[in-house]
């Protein structure tokens, strides 16, 4: 049977009220960001973010920041284990009588891809199998983008960064294939883990409405279109990020104690329509086409939907 939403299923049931406030110093059209204010429509105002060196550490220009709660910064390896002693301060001051259950917070991690698929991924696992009880949100840009775009392990294979160069050696740019990080998590058995893609605003706010049933690490993975790296003007970040699911590179799903339900089935354009709005690809098209590399990704996408299709109803 198909997935079901339960709590959103009208674009008017979004709340219109705001909790990331604007006039930040990120980039224009950035992803991220508007995966971040969606998901904030959900957990409101008592959270306190536990944000991992990386894009998102310009959210605060001191002692400013666009929330109404708190935020808290952290090296790019240890953001779980922050939001661990934020969760440990939080229930001591709840169990000493000191902050009353009405007043406490929702932890919330904020990390990117080289956080998160890298550098904090040890950090990650600890909390994880420690049952901390957080959100975990990646806001996944597919490269290191505060230090200037270097490879990371969730950049997707034939991408250029300033790392991975379209060279003589590797026309195809980058040549590893993008870290599974959904199932490395997975295998941790959360109570709760999900994709989201902003573009598909319904399915968002919907699977934070449902992690909050769950006490528990919750972990969300958020597609970061990104026109500063991806190289694409700031204005087309919605077709981007649209057309990342529509081709099926981005699959929306969710694991809920690790069983997987794909939560909206695309139906699948050619890979080619996502890659040739980015520059960080267009090496596969100029000064020659590449078939090769462009048929290497169909089929990495094609093979991944075939596996859905017989290993879910509905699908
Ligand atoms: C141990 C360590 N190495 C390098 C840096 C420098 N640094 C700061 S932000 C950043 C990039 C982070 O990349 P990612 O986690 O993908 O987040 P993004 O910048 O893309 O938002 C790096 C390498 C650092 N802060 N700590
Ligand atoms: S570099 Fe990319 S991810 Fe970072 S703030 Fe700019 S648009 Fe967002």
């Amino acid at each position: 049977m198909a997935w079901q939403r339960e709590t959103f299923k009208k674009i008017k049931q979004i709340p219109r009220e705001e909790h990331v406030l604007p006039g930040t110093t990120l980039c224009a059209g950035c992803g991220g960001l508007e995966a971040l204010r969606l998901a904030a429509k959900v957990l409101g105002d008592d959270v306190l973010y536990v944000n991992a060196a990386g894009c998102f550490t310009m959210l605060a220009a001191y002692p400013f920041t666009p929330f109404k709660g708190s935020w808290l910064y952290t090296t790019m390896g240890s953001a779980p284990a922050g939001a661990q002693g934020v969760r440990d301060a939080l229930d001591v001051l709840i169990a000493k009588g000191r902050l009353s259950k009405e007043e406490d917070l929702k932890v919330v991690v904020l990390g990117g891809d080289g956080s998160t698929y890298d550098m904090a991924l040890s950090s990650t696992s600890g909390a994880v199998a420690r049952k901390l009880d957080f959100y975990y949100f990646c806001y996944d840009n597919e490269a290191y983008g505060n230090t200037g775009m270097q490879l990371s392990p969730a950049t997707p294979y034939g991408a250029r960064t300033v790392t991975s160069p379209c060279s003589l050696q590797h026309p195809a740019g980058a040549t590893q294939e993008k870290k599974d990080i959904f199932e490395l998590w997975r295998a941790h058995k959360p109570p709760y883990i999900a994709t989201v893609a902003p573009r598909y605003p319904l399915d968002l706010e919907e699977k934070f409405a449902r992690a909050a049933k769950f006490t528990g690490p919750k972990l969300f993975l958020a597609l970061s279109a990104c026109p500063t790296g991806w190289l694409y003007d700031p204005g087309e970040t919605p077709e981007v990020a649209k057309l990342a699911v529509e081709t099926g590179l981005w699959p929306l799903k969710e694991a809920i104690n690790g069983d997987v339900t794909h939560t909206y089935i695309p139906k699948r354009k050619p890979v080619e329509e996502y890659l040739k709005l980015q520059g960080r690809f267009r090496h596969l098209f100029e000064p020659t086409v590449q078939t090769d590399v462009i048929a290497h990704i169909q089929s990495r996408v094609t093979t991944y939907w075939e596996r859905v299709k017989q290993t879910e109803q509905g699908a």
